[in-house]
This record gives structure tokens, C-alpha cells and sequence, in this order.
């Protein structure tokens, strides 16, 4: 599973703000189609059955296709349904806690802001970090943005940990992201909201090399 961490440049979010449950399924397949192999069920607010519902679901398709299924936010319903990993923010309790939870196996992503974070969090085990928001995002309404200037501090910083840029970008912005270091990104909302999700994740991972 770090293997196949360490070669995905691309992470893609099902967001319960933009997709409806019942399209959980066929966005899930239609990322990976375009060649995302981590993907991750963000669910805030909405009852915990539906959610297990939901990450039962695109476990199950991400693992008939090779794809890392992250659930973000609940550890013991990761372990419980046997996800790949889970993901927490800063305000997710400390990482041997959520180590504990998920035991050995579970890869454990963390939210980070700011380079002491990021060095925290690689002090803690983490498998992987995000790093953002970079830009204003409505994804996540009302949170500062960091701008682009502590991505190559944060990449000294973790070493080979990989670390996956978030937070307003896509399209437009992406070339301006890889050109201040980034070599993976998390793509929300302009992903979800493309007529072509598949070609459109295709183009980015072709972007990203
Ligand atoms: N964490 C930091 S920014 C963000 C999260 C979950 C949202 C990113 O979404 P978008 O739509 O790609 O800006």
C-alpha cells in the first residue's frame, strides 16, 4: 500500500457537498477511470450510517481497481470497515491515538498548515500529509489560504513522506503549484464539478507526470 502511495501524484475527494449519495458509485469510477488511484470519502455532517454506507461502497470499488480508499475523520469506522487509510485534521487527536485505532496496516493521512505541523506529523508517523489550503477554497468556506511560499520549506521538511497540496486548486492554478514545488496534489471541487471527470483527471495526472 506506501508503494502505491508513493507513486500517486494525484488524490481525489468524493465530497458529500458536491456529489449526492447516490452518485457515490459512479464518481468514484469514473476517477479512477481517469486514473486516480487514492481517493478519499469526505462526508462532514451527514449521519454515520450513511457515511459507513457510503465508504462500504467505494472501498469496495477502489479495491476491485487498485485504488488507496481513504475515509476521512472516523478511525474506528476505517477499522471497522477495513479501510485502506484514514485521514484526520488537526482537531483528529494525536496520530498514535488513531495509530492505536487502526492498527498497523492503516495508512494515516493528517491535515497540516504550516511546516511545524508537517514536521509534527511526520514526528508523529503519519504516511502522508496535505498541505493547504493554498488558495481561498469554498470547500472549505471561511479558512485562511497559506499561499505557495512554504511548499518547498514543507518538502525539506517531511523527506520522502509524500505530501499532497490542497485547497483551490485546479486548472488554472495548478502550473503556478508546480512550479513552487509541489509534486502532488488533492483536487476537489473542479474535479467534481467537470461534465468529463475521467479526461479531466487524466489531463491532471498527465500534468503532473
Ligand atoms: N483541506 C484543506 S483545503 C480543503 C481541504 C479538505 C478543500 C479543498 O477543496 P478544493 O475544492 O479542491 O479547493
Amino acid at each position: 500500500m506506501k508503494s502505491l502511495l508513493a507513486s500517486c501524484r494525484l488524490y481525489g475527494i468524493v465530497d458529500l457537498g458536491y456529489v449526492a449519495p447516490q452518485q457515490v458509485g459512479a464518481v468514484t469510477r469514473a476517477l479512477i477511470a481517469g486514473g486516480v488511484r487514492i481517493l478519499q470519502l469526505r462526508a462532514k455532517g451527514v449521519e454515520l450510517p450513511l457515511v459507513q454506507r457510503l465508504a462500504v461502497e467505494m472501498q469496495a470499488i477502489c479495491r476491485e481497481h487498485g485504488c488507496i480508499f481513504v475515509l476521512n475523520d472516523y478511525p474506528e469506522m476505517a477499522a471497522a470497515i477495513g479501510a485502506d487509510a484514514v485521514h484526520v485534521g488537526q482537531d483528529g487527536g494525536s496520530l498514535a491515538e488513531v495509530r492505536r485505532i487502526v492498527g498497523p496496516g492503516v495508512l494515516v493521512g493528517r491535515s497540516t498548515h504550516s511546516p511545524q505541523q508537517a514536521r509534527l506529523a511526520r514526528e508523529e508517523g503519519a504516511d502522508y500529509i496535505g498541505f493547504g489550503p493554498l488558495f481561498p477554497t469554498g470547500t472549505k468556506p471561511g479558512r485562511a489560504a497559506i499561499g505557495l511560499q512554504d511548499i518547498a520549506a514543507v518538502r525539506a521538511e517531511v523527506g520522502n513522506m509524500p505530501m499532497f497540496c490542497i485547497g483551490g486548486v485546479n486548472g488554472d492554478t495548478l502550473p503556478q503549484v508546480l512550479a513552487a514545488g509541489a509534486e502532488r496534489v488533492v483536487i476537489v471541487s473542479w474535479l467534481l464539478q467537470q461534465a468529463d471527470i475521467a479526461a479531466a483527471a487524466a489531463a491532471v495526472i498527465a500534468r503532473l507526470g
